[in-house]
């Protein structure tokens, strides 16, 4: 029997090279079933990471009107995700879209920063606003520089004990999120992935390799495969699992042809691995 698939709203950027943000986004979630529609905030010729004088063209005045004509077409989404904005007015706009569809998965990749850095297009009053779609989300999933920079921390955190990760994860669910998800999270030379589900009272962590380089996009893969799998009926520490197994396994198979890294992942050698579906249990309690 062919199930219905859930259909998200992916309030993104479209960028040319580099294998981030929609350009990831759709074949991941299309990989696990679920339907994307993409709602461009900018299209850029490249990211923002290394290729020099990218082209960017801002769509701020584009988001509005499309989400005019969805709700004239009272077309259903399960699931709104945001991400990179373009734009200050852009924050109003996923505000609209959010509240335009109460009973959606509201989700919110707070897009600023990676490294202890902000992203080149990165205002501070993009930083500063960037609170407001959090209070309103149900899952946020900061990296660990966008979580400090959301405490009002210094972005860069090499290290982190197991009582800061609880104390950062409870201090990110007090802004307002059931389910706040940290990224790239250190602890004594061990990287993690860590969760905290607010109504249960419960912290997870899932531990993965790394390998010597970083590349682009992971965050948005990361977030992509989070929100497939709990629109699938996953729970947090299996989603958390899936996503973080996932992204192990695309980086070290990049990492072994040592291609340029500010072209990411080789998402499309690895999206087998979603479409198999593998069970997993290898999440920890924090
Ligand atoms: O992966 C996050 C991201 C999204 N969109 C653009 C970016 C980045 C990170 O560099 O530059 C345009």
């Amino acid at each position: 029997m062919i199930k219905k698939s859930c259909r998200v709203a992916a309030i993104h950027d479209l960028s040319g090279i580099g294998r981030c943000s929609l350009s990831v986004i759709l074949p991941t979630l299309s990989s696990m079933g679920i339907q994307v529609c993409p709602v461009p905030t900018a299209v850029l010729s490249s990211h923002t990471g290394g290729f020099g004088d990218m082209v960017l063209r801002d769509l701020t005045d584009y988001i509005e009107p499309a989400l005019e004509h969805y709700k004239k077409l009272e077309y259903r989404f399960d699931c709104i995700y945001s991400g990179f904005l373009a734009s200050i007015g852009q924050i109003d706009h996923c505000l609209e879209f959010f509240s335009s569809y109460p009973n959606a998965l509201k989700v919110v990749d707070p897009v600023m920063a990676d490294h202890g850095k902000p992203y080149k297009t990165c205002t501070s009053e993009l930083r500063s606003r960037m609170s407001e779609l959090v209070a309103i989300a149900d899952i946020i999933t900061p990296n660990i520089t966008e979580a400090a920079m959301l405490l009002g921390e210094n972005p860069y955190q090499p290290s982190l004990s197991s009582g800061m990760m609880k104390s950062f994860l409870v201090r990110l669910s007090e802004l307002g999120p059931d389910i706040s998800v940290i990224t790239s999270v250190f602890s004594d030379d061990k990287a993690y992935n860590i969760g905290y589900d607010k109504k249960h009272s419960k912290f997870w962590r899932v531990p993965y390799t790394v390998v010597g380089a970083n590349y682009p996009g992971t965050g948005d893969v990361f977030a992509s495969v989070l929100t497939g799998s709990i629109l699938s009926g996953d729970s947090l520490p299996i989603a958390m699992n899936r996503a973080t197994s996932f992204l192990e396994y695309a980086i070290k198979t990049t990492y072994s042809y040592s291609t340029d890294t500010r072209e990411g992942i080789m998402l499309e050698s690895c999206l087998d691995y979603l479409t198999s579906n593998p069970t997993l249990c290898d999440y920890e309690q924090l």
